[in-house]
């Protein structure tokens, strides 16, 4: 696909490791010889531990935004975000001159401002090409703690994916911390969904139900959960490959952006 770049766009509740995954990702694919840019879109990110290609805190600042229009650490998210409009034009450009053919793109903490609110997610499309883009959906592993959770983090997945409207890769982070027993349950998962539907059977709770309900969708539709430790650099190259995956790159893996004869 010449010419082409693709966008990893990581997503994920407060503090479930995007940025941890961006870094880790993006080392992981140097290590491969794949060729990557990463942008921050998170204005009000106080360190970062990679050094961002493009950065939205160069155009918008949520703590300057915090003290100019005196608001709390949330509505200076709400406001940065919309301050981001006057200014993709530069981050789009900013975006094409940096490295490919991958983009990795860390997202802002709070995901119930980023994911469902309308100007949030325009400056998302604003960006990226629909076409070549994936979401790649953190779980908080430390979340994981029973089969009926499991099922709400799911349903947290597949709320996120009807609203991005993009192809979705689920991982579940922070695998390293993980309780094996929770993590054999997520293989379950992968392997055999049905069979989460008798471990189900012994479950306690009034909306047992709705956990099951659950379950049968993602029987049907097989979806996946992809355990990754960006500590220990495991799991990177499933995300990755899932990815790829998705954007329809089946054979081999794109190194660089060629450019169009
Ligand atoms: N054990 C372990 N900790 C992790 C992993 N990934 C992230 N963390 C820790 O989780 C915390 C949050 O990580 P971040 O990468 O900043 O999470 P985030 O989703 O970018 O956070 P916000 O942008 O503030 O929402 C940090 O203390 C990380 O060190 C992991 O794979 N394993
Ligand atoms: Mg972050």
């Amino acid at each position: 696909m010449p010419g082409q770049r693709f966008y990893l766009v990581i997503a994920g509740t407060a503090g479930s490791g995007k940025t941890r995954l961006a870094k880790a990702l993006g080392d992981w694919l140097d290590s491969q010889g794949v060729g990557f840019s990463r942008v921050n879109l998170d204005p009000a990110v106080e360190w970062i531990p990679y050094d961002p290609d493009v950065d939205v805190r160069d155009y918008v600042n949520a703590r300057r935004v915090m003290e100019e229009h005196q608001l709390g650490p949330n509505g200076a998210l709400l406001v940065s975000i919309d301050l981001l409009h006057n200014h993709i034009d530069e981050i789009v450009e900013a975006i094409g001159s940096s490295p490919g053919p991958y983009t990795i793109v860390d997202t802002p903490g709070q995901l119930e401002l980023f994911a469902f609110r309308r100007s949030s997610l325009e400056v998302v499309r604003s960006i990226v090409n629909p076409y070549t883009t994936v979401v790649i959906f953190l779980i908080d592993g430390i979340f994981l703690t029973t089969p009926t959770n499991l099922a709400s983090l799911l349903a947290l997945a597949l709320s996120i994916q009807l609203r991005l409207e993009y192809p979705q890769v689920n991982a579940i982070s922070k695998a390293d911390l993980i309780e094996p027993e929770m993590l054999e349950l997520v293989e379950k998962l992968n392997e055999e969904p049905d069979s989460l539907l008798d471990l189900m059977a012994r479950e306690r709770g009034p909306y047992k139900t709705y956990a099951e309900k659950i379950y049968h969708i993602v029987a049907e539709e097989g979806i996946n959960l992809v355990p990754v430790s960006s500590t220990r650099e495991e799991g990177l190259s499933t995300v990755f490959g899932e990815a790829q995956k998705a954007l329809g790159i089946e054979e081999g893996v794109e190194t660089s952006i060629e450019e169009p004869i």
